[in-house]
């Protein structure tokens, strides 16, 4: 192996829409992957996918649901978005404290994040689109909001006057800012100053914005090629 060889190291790459449906607005599962990896400072590529290509055998291959985010790196394949935090948090420094306690407390709020607060922000989404020609939406959407402003007040009350949910900024909060910036277009946040502060400081921080705008740059794209 010459000397170049050995000094080349490969990156990884991670799969986004083509054409996401967000219009740019940093709300499809690639941005905690992308905000990750900007943390970190580890450069990625990106491979972007038309919703036809994600049913494709190749793309299942990766991804068994036939969605967006997939990591490829090397021999490894990963989906789903927390996982692919997850990885990229125990790669490097950075994202998960060192102290083993304090270690699995910040994993314990990334899985807040993926398995108690989205479920119920999912289903919202879910009655919008998917289900506003319903008899029965005008009932249920109230229902599902109040789930949700349930669990809201409960992480209000635990963030408090916090910073972050435990101690330094880590994947915890970066996937649990995430998973509450799909609520911006709603009034849900309004209740909870706290929490909009907690949103707003993780959108200020410098990888965030380098990831946002990284993704916005694919739709501004696609919209000049249009
Ligand atoms: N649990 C998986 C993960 O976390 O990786 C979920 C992945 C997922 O839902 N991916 C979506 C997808 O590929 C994109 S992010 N969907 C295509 C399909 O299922 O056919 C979900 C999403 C889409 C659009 C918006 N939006 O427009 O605001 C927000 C979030």
């Amino acid at each position: 192996m010459s000397d170049n060889q050995q000094n080349c190291k490969t990156i990884p790459t991670i799969t986004a829409f083509e054409h996401s449906p967000d219009r740019g607005r940093g709300l499809a599962r690639d941005m905690p992957v992308r905000w990750a990896f900007e943390e970190v400072g580890q450069a990625y590529d990106v491979h972007l996918v038309s919703f036809r290509a994600m049913k494709q055998t190749a793309h299942l291959a990766l991804q068994p649901f036939g969605q967006i985010p997939t990591y490829q790196h090397e021999e490894l394949t990963l989906c789903e978005s927390g996982a692919i935090v997850l990885h990229i948090a125990q790669q490097h420094s950075g994202l998960l404290p060192p102290d083993t306690n304090a270690r699995a407390r910040a994993i314990m709020w990334m899985f807040s994040a993926v398995s108690t607060m989205e479920p119920v922000i999912v289903q919202r989404e879910v009655a919008i689109l998917a289900e506003s020609d319903r008899n029965w939406h005008q009932q249920r959407l109230p229902l599902v909001e109040e789930r949700i402003d349930s669990r809201l007040a409960q992480l209000s009350n635990r963030l408090g006057k916090a910073d972050w949910l435990d101690g330094d900024f880590s994947a915890g909060d970066l996937l649990m800012i995430q998973v509450l910036r799909r609520l911006k277009s709603s009034s849900l946040l309004d209740n909870y100053p706290n929490l909009a502060a907690y949103v707003a400081r993780g959108e200020d921080r410098p990888a965030f914005k380098r990831a946002f705008d990284a993704q916005l740059t694919v739709f501004n794209n696609l919209s000049a090629e249009l």
